[in-house]
C-alpha cells in the first residue's frame, strides 16, 4: 500500500488529502495520560523508547491518521547540548537562561548523538510497528524558536530578552543560532537514518521576529539546515512551519528550499496557495479551536478547506497543535471526514 502523505509531500496529488494533526499525541488522549504517569519527568518520558514508541502510535491506532509524528520535544536539543531543561507540571519548560558567550561555550554538539540515541531507537521501533501506509514524521524546532527558550529560560514571554540580544549582542545571537543549525542538522540526519521519512521544522515563534531580522533569524538558518539535509538525503521532503510569519511566508517558502509549508489559521490559505510556487505543498490550517468546539461548524470549515485546496498538493492539518481540552470524538469525526472526502 502506498504512503499517501509521503507521496503528496513529494508532489503527487492523490485521491484525497492526507491528514495528521500537530500535537496529535498528548494530554487530550486518555491513553496518553495513563502512560505519562509512568515516567518520572517529561524528558525521561521522551527519552524512554518503549513509552515514546507507544505514545507515537496511539493516535495512529485510534484515528488512522496518515502520519505518525515522533513523540519527542523541541527542547531535547538544548538538553542534549548540555543546558539544564526541566518541565514544571502545569507551567511548562524552564531552562537555565543563556546570556553570554561563556555559557554558550559550555554547550556542545559532542554529546548529542549519545544523549539522543533513545530518540533514534524510538524511530526504529515505530517504523517497524506502524501500518505500511503510514508515513513517519521526524521533527526539530527551528533555530529561532529553540533559541527563544534557551535565552528566555521559559515559554510564554514577549521575547524581550531574545530581541534585546538580536539588537544589542548580534554576534552572540548569531553564535547561538549557528550552534543550533549545526545541532539540528546532526539531529535530523540521525532521525532520517533511523527511519524518519519526512521532517518538519517547527518555527512556532517566527511571528515574533522583527521584519528586518527575519532573514537572519528564520530564513537563513532554515535554508542552511534544508540544504545540508538535501545534500545527504535529497529524497526526504522537508516541511517548514514558520507560524504567524504573515507577509513573510511566501519569501520563506521560496528562499528556504522547503518542500512544504505549514499554514497557521490566521493566514488565508487560498491566497497563500496562489502566491506560492506549485512545487511547494501546503499543510494546515484549521483553527484548533474549531476542532475543540466540533459539530457542524467544524465540519463545514473542514469541508471548505478541502474544497479550497482541491487540485493543490495539500496536507490536512491544524493551524497549530491540538488543544488539551479537545474532545477525542471531535478528532475522530474530523479525521473520518477528511478520509471520506473524495
Ligand atoms: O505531558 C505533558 O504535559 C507535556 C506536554 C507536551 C507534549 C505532549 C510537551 C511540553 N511537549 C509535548 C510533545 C511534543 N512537543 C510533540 C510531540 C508530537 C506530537 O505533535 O504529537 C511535538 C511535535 C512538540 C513540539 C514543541 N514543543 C513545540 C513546537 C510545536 C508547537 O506546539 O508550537 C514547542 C513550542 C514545544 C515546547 C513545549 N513543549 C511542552 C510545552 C509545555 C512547551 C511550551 C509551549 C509554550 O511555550 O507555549
Amino acid at each position: 500500500m502506498s504512503k499517501l502523505l509521503l507521496r503528496t509531500l513529494q508532489g503527487d496529488c492523490g485521491d484525497r488529502a492526507p491528514v495528521w494533526l500537530m500535537r496529535q499525541a498528548g494530554r487530550y488522549l486518555p491513553e496518553y495520560r495513563a502512560l505519562r504517569s509512568k515516567a518520572k519527568d517529561f524528558i525521561a518520558f521522551c527519552l524512554n523508547p518503549e513509552l515514546a514508541t507507544e505514545v507515537t502510535l496511539q493516535p495512529v491506532r485510534r484515528f488512522g491518521v496518515d502520519g505518525a509524528i515522533l513523540f519527542a520535544d523541541i527542547l531535547l536539543v538544548p538538553h542534549a547540548l548540555g543546558q539544564s531543561v526541566s518541565f514544571i507540571e502545569g507551567e511548562g519548560p524552564r531552562l537555565e537562561p543563556l546570556g553570554d558567550a561563556h555559557a554558550l561555550s559550555h554547550l556542545s554538539c559532542s554529546r548529542m548523538s549519545e544523549s539522543l540515541a533513545p530518540v533514534m531507537q524510538t524511530l526504529r521501533a515505530v517504523r517497524a510497528a506502524m501500518p505500511p501506509q503510514t508515513t513517519l514524521i521526524g521533527f526539530a524546532g527551528a533555530p529561532w524558536t529553540v533559541a527563544t527558550y534557551m535565552i528566555e529560560g521559559q515559554g510564554g514571554t514577549d521575547y524581550e530578552r531574545s530581541r534585546r540580544m538580536m539588537w544589542g549582542a548580534p554576534e552572540l545571537f548569531k553564535a547561538i543560532i549557528d550552534r543550533l543549525v549545526d545541532a539540528t542538522i546532526l539531529y535530523l540526519i540521525a532521525q532520517i537514518d533511523a527511519g524518519a521519512e519526512t521532517i518538519q521544522l517547527f518555527d512556532s515563534w517566527a511571528g515574533a521576529v522583527p521584519a528586518s531580522l527575519f532573514e537572519a533569524a528564520v530564513i537563513d538558518p532554515t535554508a542552511r539546515i534544508v540544504s545540508a539535509i538535501k545534500r545527504q538525503h535529497p529524497e526526504i521532503p522537508i516541511i517548514g512551519f514558520p507560524r504567524a510569519a504573515g507577509s513573510q511566508l511566501a519569501r520563506y517558502a521560496v528562499a528556504t528550499g522547503v518542500d512544504a509549508v505549514g499554514v497557521d489559521h490566521l493566514t488565508d490559505i487560498q491566497s497563500t496557495s496562489v502566491a506560492l510556487p506549485k512545487r511547494v505543498a501546503l499543510q494546515g490550517n484549521l483553527d484548533p479551536v474549531a476542532l475543540l468546539v466540533g459539530g457542524v461548524a467544524m465540519e463545514n470549515e473542514a469541508r471548505r478547506l478541502l474544497t479550497t485546496m482541491r487540485g493543490r498538493h495539500f496536507v490536512f492539518n491544524l493551524g497549530h497543535g491540538v488543544l488539551q481540552q479537545t474532545p477525542v470524538e471531535n478528532v475522530t469525526t474530523l479525521v473520518n471526514l477528511v478520509k471520506d472526502a473524495a
